[in-house]
């Protein structure tokens, strides 16, 4: 492998932001294309860093301060990748739904979405369906991505998705939920096409929904 997206993979994963800023402007000035420097280190970076948060050898601190690396290479290449529009896995629109302000984690789920090589819109915290739905038709979004921290706001989940279905959009998109007191009992229960535990498991997830790699 090329040692600038080596190294490049390694500032990511011990969440060396200067690092990952400078490896990646000196990978653009030895040619290498936007989307191999995503392809080779960001994303291979990002997916260790979710590996090690799954195997608890990473708590979030870690995952958040990877994940700060991440964006400081991002930030170079986003430019230039929306320029040549580089395929992108799907349109993700992720939020903390209705009454809900935790934003941590979701916020976790939408940076390994990203690493994953999907386009996230991130509507924040305190979601009500409809913006939920004008957005997902804004982007024509692929995924909805629903989070919940509080067990009384975990109904908005279900509200959201009946909502997509009376605006005609329930089969247009599939729905993913996750939170700390969200399971697949509560996600089939509801009607959702799927559910993560954890951030990394999100990407799986979000993938497998769409049949992509
Ligand atoms: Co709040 N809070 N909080 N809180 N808070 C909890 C959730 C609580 C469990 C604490 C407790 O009582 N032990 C409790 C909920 C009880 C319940 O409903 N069962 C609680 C409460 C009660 C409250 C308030 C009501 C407190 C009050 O004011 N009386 C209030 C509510 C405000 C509101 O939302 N309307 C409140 C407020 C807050 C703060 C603002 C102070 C702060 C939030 C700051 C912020 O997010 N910006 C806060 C915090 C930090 C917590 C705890 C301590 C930590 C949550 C967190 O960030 N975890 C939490 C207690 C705890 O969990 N130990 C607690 C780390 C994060 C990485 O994990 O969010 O679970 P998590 O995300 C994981 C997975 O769940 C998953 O991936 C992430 C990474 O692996 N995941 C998804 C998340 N979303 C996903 C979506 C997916 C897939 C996976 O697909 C779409």
């Amino acid at each position: 492998m090329n040692e600038t997206l080596n190294a490049l993979k390694e500032a990511v994963i011990v969440g060396n932001a200067p690092k990952a800023k400078e490896l990646t402007e000196k990978a653009l000035a030895e040619n290498i294309p936007a989307k191999q420097i995503l392809d080779e280190a960001l994303i291979p970076g990002m997916t260790v860093v979710g590996e090690k948060f799954k195997n608890n050898e990473y708590y979030v601190p870690e995952v958040l301060i990877a994940a700060r690396a991440m964006y400081a290479a991002l930030d170079i290449l986003r430019p230039i990748l929306s320029k040549s529009e580089v395929e992108t896995k799907g349109t993700v629109v992720i939020g903390t739904v209705k009454g809900d302000l935790h934003d941590i984690g979701k916020n976790l789920v939408r940076m390994m979405l990203e690493g994953g090589g999907f386009k996230v819109v991130d509507l924040g915290v305190d979601v009500a369906p409809e913006k939920f739905i004008e957005a997902i038709k804004e982007h024509n979004a692929n995924i909805l991505a629903m989070s919940a921290l509080l067990t009384t706001t975990m109904p908005s989940m279900k509200v959201t998705i009946d909502a997509l279905k009376s605006a005609g959009l329930r089969d247009k998109v599939k729905v993913m939920v996750g939170g700390a007191p969200v399971t697949q009992q509560w996600a089939d229960e509801i009607g959702a096409d799927g559910y993560a535990p954890d951030a990394a498991s999100a990407v799986d997830k979000a993938k497998e929904l769409l049949g992509v790699n």
